[in-house]
């Protein structure tokens, strides 16, 4: 079941942005069952045209497989790393405690306590080793905001979030414009 759900998602969703470049944005997550959550991050990155990369990495399942992830990002050539978790998610501020690369942390509604459990463990960290966290299960705006990193020194990127506020906006007035009438 794990492999068919991973095939049919992947293959779907995330191929696209998974080339033989260099991938910019390293995109992790605790368990096969946040990709349904994470794979949103992917599709912007791959709507921006910036290589990603997705792995499913955990924190408590596999530590070893997460040092070696994060501590190898950045050689790798990876500048920005998006990691989700639900419940007891330390993964997004592990990685952050390894590599000196900016971390977007993303709360997966994963358990019982539907994800406030998630977005407290990865927003409150402590002094010293920051992870920007965007809301519940928003995966979107975690690869938004990716983008406007990598904008700070790709002017052509930067451009192409410029005209996405611009599409956002015009969106929205159409709609209110159809209300109206
Ligand atoms: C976390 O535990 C994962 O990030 C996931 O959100 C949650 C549940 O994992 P599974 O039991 O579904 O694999 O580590």
């Amino acid at each position: 079941i794990v492999e068919a759900r991973l095939n049919l998602m992947l293959r779907e969703e995330i191929l696209d942005g998974q080339t033989a470049v260099t991938p910019r944005v390293g995109i992790v997550m605790g368990s096969d069952s946040d990709l349904p959550v994470m794979k949103d991050a992917a599709r912007i990155l791959n709507e921006f045209g910036v290589p990603n990369e997705v792995r499913i990495v955990s924190a408590h399942r596999t530590p070893e497989m997460m040092f070696s992830y994060a501590l190898s990002a950045r050689e790798r050539g990876i500048q920005v790393i998006i990691a989700g978790a639900g419940g007891a998610a330390h993964l997004p501020g592990m990685v952050a405690a390894l590599t000196p690369l900016p971390v977007i942390g993303v709360p997966v509604r994963a358990s019982a306590l539907d994800g406030l459990d998630s977005l407290l463990s990865i927003v409150q960290m402590p002094r010293g080793v920051p992870v920007a966290t965007v809301a519940i299960n928003n995966a979107t705006n975690a690869g938004l905001l990716a983008v406007r990193m990598l904008g700070i020194g790709d002017a052509d990127l930067q451009a192409r979030m410029a005209q996405y506020l611009e599409d956002t906006r015009d969106d929205v007035l159409v709609k209110a414009e159809t209300l109206e009438k």
